[in-house]
């Protein structure tokens, strides 16, 4: 149920699109932009009253002119150098986003990379933090939910498929060696 492509987030007909946003939850620059540009003014307004988020936290909004129902905000971590909290922090970023689309019934959602942009987070760091957390939520909770991985380049969606080979093949190895 985990699916990586190659698009414009703000293109997607899922049920929540997800927003790299900041704490301020009152758009930015980035995918950020790109939502609230997309979505229209009424998007900042419902943002407005949600009086900003914690980073690692998720708050939910609709959706208004983009073609999915609903968005759902988290700022990730500003990267330091990875010992300031910022693996734990990207982790609660995916997890908190689809609990809150679970409490909402959402069966599809999109991810864009978040804090891998403007907040510095190493791609191929930030891609398997992404993956990972998706992938044991999504085994844990059984979760009838489809997760789009939205890469906004090839090279980045190349990554994201090598990332996850090595995560299945490393599940594999484990449950070889549990059967062992
Ligand atoms: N669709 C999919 N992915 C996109 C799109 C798009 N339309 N646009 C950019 N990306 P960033 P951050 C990718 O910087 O690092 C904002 O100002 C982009 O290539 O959007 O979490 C906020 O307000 C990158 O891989 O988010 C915050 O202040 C990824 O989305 C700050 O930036 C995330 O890049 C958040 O920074």
């Amino acid at each position: 149920n985990i699916k990586i492509i190659c698009a414009d987030i703000t293109t997607l007909k899922v049920d929540a699109i997800v927003n790299a946003a900041n704490t301020t939850l009152l758009g930015g620059g980035g995918v950020d932009g790109a939502i609230h540009r997309a979505a229209g003014p009424e998007l900042l307004e419902e943002c407005r009253a949600l009086k900003g988020c914690k980073t690692g936290q998720a708050k939910i909004t609709r959706g208004y002119q983009l073609p999915a129902e609903y968005v759902i905000h988290t700022p990730g971590p500003i990267y330091q150098d990875g010992t300031h909290g910022e693996p734990e922090l990207l982790a609660h970023c995916y997890r908190n986003s689809l609990i809150l689309a679970r409490d909402f019934h959402c069966k599809t959602i999109a991810f864009p990379c978040i804090s891998a942009g403007v907040y510095g987070y190493p791609m191929q760091d930030a891609a398997t933090i992404a993956l990972s957390t998706v992938y044991t939520y999504l085994a844990d909770t059984k979760a009838n939910m489809i997760v789009y991985h939205v890469c906004f380049n090839k090279e980045t969606e190349a990554l994201y498929r090598t990332v996850l080979a090595n995560i299945m093949s490393k599940q594999s190895d484990s449950k070889q060696s549990r059967k062992c």
